[in-house]
């Protein structure tokens, strides 16, 4: 039977976090459902781990497959947070072209200028969305400037910068050729893939197919994606898989899929252009090349991102120790840190002296606290510590990271922000009024952004829109203030008790309710002064004729700040952990009894 050559095309969605992504290719699925048959009208969700759902962010690239008049069209569903950035660098590879996702109101944000200027480089043609127009104040045309200036400023090709702009809400499921002109679907979108978006070139010759990402089936093990750049692939055929440093194994080829809708579709063969996922040779990394049998020829391998930041794992010792989670030995520990490397390209694992501790390094903290949130839900107890940042030696000088963040801020706390922000040696580069808000825009030391969005937030009374992204080492930059605040710290293990919680209430603001169990040295509360302060709140003398739940009824204790996973790591000083079982988020002191602690608090 002679093999039919389908029209493909290739498109990465690429945008900061939160412009729209996942939702323009959840309503694409949608109505391209719908253009074949009615039946399945619910609503598609491409975001489908717990985490990405419960956190309403992309973790994982996502590849998906739609067909348009009489096109094959790959999608891939990228990640917008810096901290994945690497990841939709290496996807980038499968693509032809990119539809670059941008806010309407917001604008280019300075993930948008990252993945744009990668999608650039490797001479994509893109497809400029102006995503979101039926937000209020929402500037489309004014976005649409900026955005080619900013390709102008990445050095576009000519060829680049005659880019198509779409204007739309994804939402709203309907993509226009103008932003006041609603349409009925997302068609017009799709027509502008078809006419702008070049058609993978057909290569003939021995098969080449670098593996680009990982993925995990329950059935049938890992299983390797990529682009198919010269040949054919067949299933259930033999095949060299050349590696990194350029080492030849022979393998072979099990079970062969496109991709379809949501889903893969088995196959016998894949042409030359087309996206496809295959499995049966395990032992595989990002980067091989899948090359012909009797004459491998490997493709170059793609950079893999450095981490930027490190944390210290370790068992947990707390004096709940394994009272909540079933994995708590430092071999569980290990087995699983050494583990997750195998899929989670940027992540690093060192051993130290003691097997009961490992450092981590990451690409930036959500990176870090998906991995412990996982581990979390699986039955893990652990503890981790402080995050720090990597340093580098630089011909003798000490370098470390420096991001630029931007900030949206209400005018009225602008000035208070921009103290912060000078506080922890961050630089302002603009600043300029957009609409009603304050655009702002530093230069700052990766440190200097562990921790400000809590504070950020709470001067701006939550209305402060905060982004962030590498931009390069540079001398160090001195001592940045730490926490300003000492805690409140558990003097006996017990159950917090209203009463004494109630009392302690003008000494500071506390993180657990009445009514918990708490243990000696664990922090429960942030103290109004600078310093630490051990107190009783699980107290039971002078309350014995306090004990009826009649009289705790009558104490108004202010509710407690229940920290994020994120917000407890960025939260904590040198001396404590957090604590982490699968039922509890708790931060400690590392040394729990008093006479230990070397920073000696006071006692209330
Ligand atoms: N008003 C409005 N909101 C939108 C539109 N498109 C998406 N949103 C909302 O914006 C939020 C983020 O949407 P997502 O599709 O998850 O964004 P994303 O780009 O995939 O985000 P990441 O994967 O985390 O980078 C959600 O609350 C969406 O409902 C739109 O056209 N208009
Ligand atoms: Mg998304």
């Amino acid at each position: 039977m002679a093999f039919v050559m389908k029209e493909i095309r290739n498109i990465a969605i690429i945008a900061h976090v939160d412009h729209g992504k996942t939702t323009l290719v959840d309503k694409i699925l949608y109505q391209s459902k719908l253009f074949r048959d009615t039946d399945e009208k619910k609503e598609l969700i491409l975001d489908n781990n717990d985490l990405e759902r419960e956190r309403g962010i992309t973790i994982l690239s996502k590849n998906v497959s739609v067909e348009y008049k009489g096109t094959k069209i790959n999608i891939i569903d990228t990640p917008g947070h810096a901290d994945f950035g690497g990841e939709v660098e290496r996807v980038l590879n499968m693509a032809d072209g990119v539809l670059l996702l941008v806010d309407a109101f917001e604008g280019p944000m300075p993930q948008t200028r990252y993945v744009l200027g990668k999608a650039v480089a490797l001479g994509l043609k893109p497809i400029v969305v102006v995503n979101k127009v039926d937000k209020e104040n929402c500037r489309p045309e004014e976005v649409q400037e900026m955005v080619f200036d900013l390709m102008c400023n990445l050095d576009a090709t000519e060829d680049q910068l005659d880019f198509p702009t779409v204007y739309g809400s994804a939402k709203n499921g309907w993509m226009s050729e103008h932003w006041d002109n609603q349409t009925e679907d997302v068609t017009y979108l799709l027509d502008q893939v078809i006419e702008h978006i070049p058609t993978p070139g057909i290569v003939e010759g021995t098969l080449q197919m670098q593996i680009t990402s990982i993925d995990y089936s329950n059935y049938i093990g890992r299983i390797a994606v990529g682009r198919i750049s010269r040949g054919t692939m067949r299933a259930n055929t033999p095949i060299s898989l050349v590696r990194r440093d350029g080492k030849v194994d022979k393998t072979r080829i099990k079970e062969l899929f496109v991709f379809s809708g949501l889903g893969k579709e088995k196959v016998e063969e894949v042409q030359c252009g087309d996206l496809c996922a295959l499995n049966g040779i395990d032992d595989f990394n990002i980067g091989d090349t899948v090359a012909d049998f009797e004459n491998p020829e490997g493709l170059v391998p793609m950079d893999i991102d450095e981490p930027t930041m490190s944390m210290l794992f370790t068992i947990n010792t707390s004096p709940f120790f394994g009272k909540e989670g079933d994995f708590v030995t430092s071999r569980h520990l290990r087995d699983r840190l050494f583990k997750e490397t195998e899929k989670n390209l940027a992540l690093r694992v060192e051993e130290t002296e003691s097997p009961d501790s490992y450092i981590v390094y990451g690409r930036g903290v959500l990176h870090l606290s998906v991995l412990i949130e996982t581990m979390r839900r699986e039955g893990y107890e652990l503890q981790v510590g402080k995050p720090r940042v990597i340093i580098k030696e630089v011909d003798g000088v000490k370098n470390e990271p420096i991001e630029t963040m931007t900030i949206d801020v209400p005018e009225a706390t602008s000035g208070k922000v921009i103290e912060l922000v000078n506080m922890r040696k961050g630089e302002m580069t603009v600043m300029e009024p957009r609409n009603d808000l304050m655009h702002l825009e530093f230069e700052i030391p990766s440190r200097g952004i562990i921790g400000l969005r809590n504070s950020i937030l709470t001067i701006s009374a939550g209305e402060a829109i905060m982004a962030h992204r590498f931009l390069k080492f540079a001398p160090w930059k001195g001592e940045i203030p730490s926490r300003s605040k000492g805690v409140l710290i558990v003097h006996e293990t017990g159950v917090s008790i209203p009463f004494a919680l109630n009392k302690l209430q003008d000494r500071g603001h506390f993180f657990i309710p009445p009514g918990v169990e708490v243990y000696q040295g664990q922090v429960i509360g942030e103290h109004t002064r600078d310093n630490d302060l051990v107190v009783n709140v699980t107290k039971t003398k002078k309350m014995s004729n306090m004990r009826s739940s009649g009289a705790d009824d009558k104490v108004k204790i202010a509710p407690p700040l229940i920290m994020s996973l994120e917000q407890a790591m960025e939260y904590i000083d040198d001396d404590e952990y957090v604590e982490l079982t699968p039922k509890n988020i708790r931060i400690r002191k590392i040394f729990l009894k008093e006479h230990e602690r070397k920073r000696g608090g006071v006692m209330a």
